[in-house]
C-alpha cells in the first residue's frame, strides 16, 4: 500500500524538496496552497500534475492555516498517513511588523492542524516544523534539552507550536514530533533571507545589474545547512517506533560576514566594495548565535549532514549565476535542479 502525506507550506522551500522526496518514495502527496492573486507555485511547477492526469500522485488544495474548519474538512477528505506542518509566516524580521498574524499562522495554525487531526478522527503521524529560533538568547551549542528564550514574535509563535505538539503527544497519544531545524538554505531559499539575498546580489553584481547590497547585522552567527538534506531528516522522524523531538543541524558556525566572504570570493568579487549597512535590516532584538548539536538525530535516525556552509554558499552562487544568465537570455527556465 502506498502512503499518503499532507504537506502544509508545500509552495515553500522545504515543501518543494519534501514533495520531491515523498514522490520518489512512492507516496501520494497532497499539498495545501494558500490563495494568492499572483502565482505562488513556482517551486513546485515542475512536479505539478493536472486533475486530468491519470494516476495523479501530487494533488494541491486551497486552504489556509488560519481557517480551522477547512483544515478539518481537508483531513477528513484526504485521511493522510503523515502530516508535515511546514506552513508558517517564516520571516523573523517580518514577524516584528506583523506579530499578530505571525502568532495566528505560525503558532495557532499548528494547534488548528493538530486539533483538526483529532476532530477528523484519523490515525496520522504529525511533523511540526520547529525552529532553532526558539533557543534565541540561550547560548550555543543548543540541543533538545536547551531551554527556549525566543527573541521575536516568530520565535515565540514557534515555541507555542512546539509545546502544542508535545501536548498532543502526551495528552492523546498522538505520534507527533518536533524537528528543531537550524537554518537551512538552497537555491530555492526565499530572496529576502540573508544567504539568498547575498548570493542573488553576487550574481547580479557579476552581471552588471546591481552595484550595492544593503544588509543589517554582519556579526550574527548561524549554523547553515542544505535544505534537501534536512527534509530527509523530517521524513525519518516519522518512520520511528516512538515519537520524540530532534535537533537537525551541521554543528558548524559562520558569521554573516564569513558567508559574504565565501559567496563574493567564489565569484571573484570583494564584498567590501559592494556591501553597505542599513539599520532597516536589523531586528529590535537579535539572536546572536545558533550552533546546533544534532547527535541525537545521528544516533537514532542515522542522519548526518554532508554539505557545510562554504559548499552551500558556492552551490547557491552558482545557481543564481545560472538563473541571472538565463533571465538575461530571456530563457524562462528554472535552473536550480
Ligand atoms: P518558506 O519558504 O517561507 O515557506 C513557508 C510556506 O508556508 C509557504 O508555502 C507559504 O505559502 C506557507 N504559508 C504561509 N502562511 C500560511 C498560511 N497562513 N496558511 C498556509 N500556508 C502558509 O519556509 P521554509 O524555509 O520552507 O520553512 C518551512 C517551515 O520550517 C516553516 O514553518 C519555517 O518556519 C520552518 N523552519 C525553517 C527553517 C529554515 O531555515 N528554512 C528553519 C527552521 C524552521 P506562500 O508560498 O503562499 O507564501
Ligand atoms: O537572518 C542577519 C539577521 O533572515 C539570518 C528563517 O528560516 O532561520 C531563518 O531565520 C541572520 C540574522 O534568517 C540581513 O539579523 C543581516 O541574524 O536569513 P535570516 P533567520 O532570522 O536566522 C530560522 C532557523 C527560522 O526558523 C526562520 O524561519 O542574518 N542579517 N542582514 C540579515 N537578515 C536578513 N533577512 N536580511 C538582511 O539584510
Amino acid at each position: 500500500m502506498t502512503k499518503t502525506a499532507l504537506i502544509t507550506g508545500v509552495t515553500g522551500q522545504d515543501g518543494s524538496y519534501l514533495s520531491e522526496l515523498l514522490l520518489e518514495k512512492g507516496y501520494t502527496v497532497h499539498g495545501l496552497v494558500r490563495r494568492s492573486s499572483s502565482f505562488n507555485t513556482e517551486r513546485i511547477d515542475h512536479i505539478y500534475q493536472g486533475p486530468q492526469e491519470p494516476g495523479r500522485r501530487f494533488v494541491l488544495h486551497h486552504a489556509d492555516l488560519c481557517d480551522g474548519v477547512a483544515l478539518v474538512n481537508l483531513l477528513r477528505e484526504i485521511q493522510p498517513d503523515e502530516v508535515y506542518n511546514l506552513g508558517a509566516q517564516s520571516h523573523v524580521r517580518v514577524s516584528f511588523d506583523a506579530p499578530l498574524y505571525t502568532g495566528d499562522a505560525t503558532g495557532l495554525g499548528s494547534l488548528r492542524l493538530l486539533e483538526a487531526v483529532r476532530a477528523a478522527g484519523i490515525d496520522t503521524r504529525f511533523y511540526q516544523a520547529s525552529s532553532s529560533e526558539m533557543f534565541g538568547a540561550t547560548p550555543p551549542p543548543q540541543n533538545e534539552g536547551t531551554p527556549f528564550h525566543p527573541r521575536s514574535p516568530y520565535g515565540a509563535a514557534k515555541v507555542y507550536a512546539y509545546w502544542s505538539t508535545v501536548n498532543y503527544r502526551e495528552a492523546y497519544g498522538m505520534y507527533a514530533v518536533n524537528g528543531i531545524l537550524f537554518n537551512h538554505e538552497s537555491p530555492r531559499r526565499g530572496e529576502t533571507f540573508v544567504t539568498r539575498k547575498i548570493t542573488r546580489a553576487v550574481a547580479r553584481i557579476k552581471a552588471g545589474l546591481q552595484r550595492e547590497l544593503y544588509l543589517g547585522n554582519l556579526d550574527a552567527v548561524r549554523d547553515w545547512g542544505y535544505a534537501p538534506e534536512y527534509v530527509d531528516a523530517m521524513w525519518r522522524m516519522l518512520q520511528q517506533d516512538e515519537p520524540t523531538d530532534y535537533v537537525v543541524a551541521t554543528g558548524v558556525a559562520a558569521t554573516v560576514r564569513e558567508f559574504l566572504e565565501t559567496a563574493f570570493g567564489h565569484a571573484g568579487l570583494d564584498w567590501r566594495e559592494h556591501v553597505r549597512h542599513d539599520a532597516k535590516y536589523e531586528r529590535p532584538s537579535e539572536v546572536d548565535a545558533l550552533i546546533g548539536d544534532a547527535s541525537k538525530a545521528e544516533r537514532l535516525l542515522g542522519w548526518k549532514p554532508e554539505v557545510r556552509v562554504e559548499e552551500l554558499a558556492r552551490i547557491m552562487v552558482d545557481a543564481d549565476v545560472r538563473q541571472v544568465t538565463a533571465e538575461l537570455a530571456g530563457t524562462a527556465v528554472r535552473v536550480d535542479r
